[in-house]
């Protein structure tokens, strides 16, 4: 693939959908930083990756970063309209699907987001699964997520990951994490506890199956939210989403939107503490995986 390549082999990947349709407008440039700072404070190289002007760039500048947040509308490319993006010419934000398949055409093994997309628990009729699951069969990079958005079918979207054969790492949990809630009943399929030992798996692994890998990072204990503020919140959203007929890509923003609205901002706090929380396992991640190699 032909793209701007500024990756190293400390590189943290990052995603701009996080950025551009995760979050607040607001909060987009603050964020960047914050989680730039934590990669670089665990001695590894923030690159973040999206379609600059329809070039897949991993390795943004603060300056193609700023022209993509000052546009009128930033398109949502999974792996199905990657393509069309860099036909167009367009800015592109990266999902967790399309951050892989550049990440991995890059050589960058580790990649920093909130929660993967996964099977939707159905609003309306329609079956809706992200693309970022199949993804993991592909690019071989090293996920460091929260589990999936509690917004989701927790347990069907492990199955999925199941199904598919996606190994699922828990980073000091047996449980799958739930997003806002540390907790599921889904389990994992091996607990680590160690970054060193994680690391080790990981490398093996990458270089065995050339598959991806979800590293589940539960959400810090002290931000994790309350169950039942998080069910009537997560009821109020589902009904938002299904009266205004969200589909197709408009579901997870337009969800994540409605709940940080009537929760006060307590869903994206909870949000932006995991993102950063996975940021710094990322960072010690690639780091302790670039020292392997040296
Ligand atoms: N996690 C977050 N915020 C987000 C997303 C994940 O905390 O905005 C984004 C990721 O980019 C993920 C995408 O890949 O949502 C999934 O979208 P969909 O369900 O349309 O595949
Ligand atoms: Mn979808």
């Amino acid at each position: 693939m032909d793209l701007t390549n500024r990756s190293k082999p400390n590189s943290v990947a990052l995603e701009t959908t996080l950025l551009v349709h995760g979050v607040p407008p607001e909060s987009s440039q603050p964020l960047n930083d914050k989680l730039a700072q934590i990669v670089t404070d665990q001695g590894a190289h923030p690159t973040l990756i999206g379609l600059v002007n329809g070039k897949p760039t991993v390795g943004m500048t603060n300056e193609e970063l700023a022209s993509m947040l000052s546009a009128d509308s930033v398109l949502k490319a999974n792996t199905a309209n990657l393509g069309v993006a860099m036909h167009q010419q367009v800015h592109a934000a990266t999902t967790v699907s399309t951050t892989m398949e550049l990440a991995s055409a890059a050589g960058v093994k580790v990649f920093a987001t909130g929660g993967i997309g996964g099977v939707h628990r159905g609003y309306g009729e329609h079956l809706d699964i992200s693309s970022d699951l199949a993804a993991f069969t592909r690019f071989p990079v090293a996920v460091v997520t929260s589990g999936v958005k509690s917004i989701l079918d927790v347990e069907s979207t492990r199955e999925a990951l199941e199904t598919l054969g996606v190994l699922v790492i828990g980073y000091q949990t047996d449980s799958f994490p739930a997003f806002y809630l540390r907790e599921s009943d889904a389990q994992v399929d091996v607990r680590i506890d160690d970054a060193q030992e994680l690391a080790e798996l990981v490398s093996n692994e990458l270089k065995r199956a050339e598959r991806g890998i979800v590293v589940a990072n539960p959400i810090p204990p002290q931000h994790e939210l309350d169950q039942s503020e998080w069910n009537s919140w997560l009821s109020d959203a589902q009904q938002h989403a299904n009266q205004v007929g969200a589909l197709g890509r408009n579901a997870t923003p337009t969800i994540l939107s409605r709940l940080h609205q009537v929760s006060e901002g307590a869903t994206l706090r909870a949000n932006l503490e995991l993102v950063k929380s996975n940021a710094a396992l990322a960072g010690k991640l690639a780091a302790h995986l670039s020292s392997m190699h040296t």
